[in-house]
C-alpha cells in the first residue's frame, strides 16, 4: 500500500507534518491501525535504526524521526483505547533509570490498552524507588520494564530486587522487554516473563494473568 510506504519514508526523513497527514489519510482509506503502525510507522523507525547502526545518520536525525513517529502514534492511540468500563487489569510500564528510549514501550502500552488493560506509564529514566512507590499506589497485576541499552539494562535486576525487598513480589508479575533483553536474562534476574515485541507482550500478559 503506497500510503504506508509513504508514512515509513516520512518517519525516516523526520517530516512530522507529512506523517500526520498520511496517517490520517491511511485511516480514511480504511487501513487498520495495527497495519499503519507496523507497515508504516515502525517500518520507518526500523530504517532509521539501521542507518544509525551504520553511522549513516546521527542522534539529531534519530530524534527528529522519533518525534515524527510519535505524531503518528498519538493519532492512532485513541483507536487502541478500550471502553473504560470493561478493563481487564492494570499494568505499569517504565523505561528503567539511565535509559531514555520509549518508542517501543509506548507501542507495547498501546497494544495492551487496545486489548482492554489499563496502562499506567511512568515514563523514561525511572528509578527503582519511583517504581516501588507506583506499585504500592496503583496495585498493578503486571509491571513491565523496558531497556534498550546494554550499559544500563542491569538496573532491571535492581528493580526486581527492590520490589522483592518492599514485600511486593507476591502481588505483581514482572515482564521485561527491549532489544538487548532476552528470555535467559529474564530468568537470570528473576522476572516472570520476557517478550520480544508488542504482540508477544500481549500474549505474555494474558498467559501470566491466566495463571493467577
Ligand atoms: C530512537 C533511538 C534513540 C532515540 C530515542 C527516542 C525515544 N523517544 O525513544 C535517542 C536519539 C534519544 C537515542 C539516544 C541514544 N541511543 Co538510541 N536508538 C534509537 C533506535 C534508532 C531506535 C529504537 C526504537 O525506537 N526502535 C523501534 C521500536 C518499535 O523497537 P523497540 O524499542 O525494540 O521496542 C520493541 C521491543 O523491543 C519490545 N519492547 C520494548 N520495550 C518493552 C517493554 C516490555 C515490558 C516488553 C514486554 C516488550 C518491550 O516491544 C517493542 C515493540 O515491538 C535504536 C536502534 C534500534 N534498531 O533499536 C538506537 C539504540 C537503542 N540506541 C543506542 C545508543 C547507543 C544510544 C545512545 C547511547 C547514543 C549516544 N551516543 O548518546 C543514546 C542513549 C540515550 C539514553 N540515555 O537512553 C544503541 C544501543 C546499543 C546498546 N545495545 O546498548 C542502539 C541499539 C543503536 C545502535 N545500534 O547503536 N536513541
Amino acid at each position: 500500500m503506497r500510503t504506508l510506504s509513504e508514512i515509513a519514508a516520512s518517519v525516516e526523513s523526520g517530516d512530522s507534518a507529512r506523517v500526520k497527514e498520511l496517517t490520517r489519510k491511511a485511516l480514511s482509506q480504511g487501513q487498520l491501525p495495527d497495519k499503519i503502525l507496523d507497515d508504516g510507522l515502525v517500518q520507518g523507525m526500523s530504517a532509521v535504526g539501521e542507518k544509525f547502526k551504520n553511522n549513516e545518520v546521527f542522534i539529531p536525525e534519530v530524534l527528529i524521526a522519533s518525534r515524527a513517529m510519535n505524531v503518528g502514534l498519538e493519532i492512532l492511540r485513541p483507536l487502541f483505547s478500550p471502553d473504560r468500563d470493561h478493563l481487564r487489569g492494570r499494568i505499569i510500564l517504565a523505561t528503567i533509570k539511565g535509559d531514555l528510549h520509549d518508542i517501543g514501550k509506548k507501542i507495547v502500552g498501546m497494544m495492551l490498552e487496545g486489548a482492554g488493560y489499563e496502562v499506567v506509564d511512568l515514563g523514561v529514566d525511572v528509578s527503582r524507588s519511583h517504581i516501588v512507590r507506583a506499585v504500592k499506589a496503583n496495585r498493578p497485576s503486571i509491571l513491565g520494564l523496558s531497556a534498550l541499552l546494554t550499559t544500563t539494562m542491569s538496573y532491571m535486576r535492581d528493580v526486581v530486587a527492590a520490589i522483592e525487598q518492599a514485600g511486593l513480589r507476591g502481588r505483581v508479575r514482572i515482564v521485561i522487554g527491549g532489544s538487548p533483553v532476552t528470555r535467559s536474562y529474564a530468568d537470570e534476574i528473576g522476572a516472570d516473563g520476557y517478550a520480544p515485541d508488542a504482540a508477544s507482550a500481549l500474549e505474555m500478559v494474558k498467559v501470566l494473568l491466566a495463571k493467577k
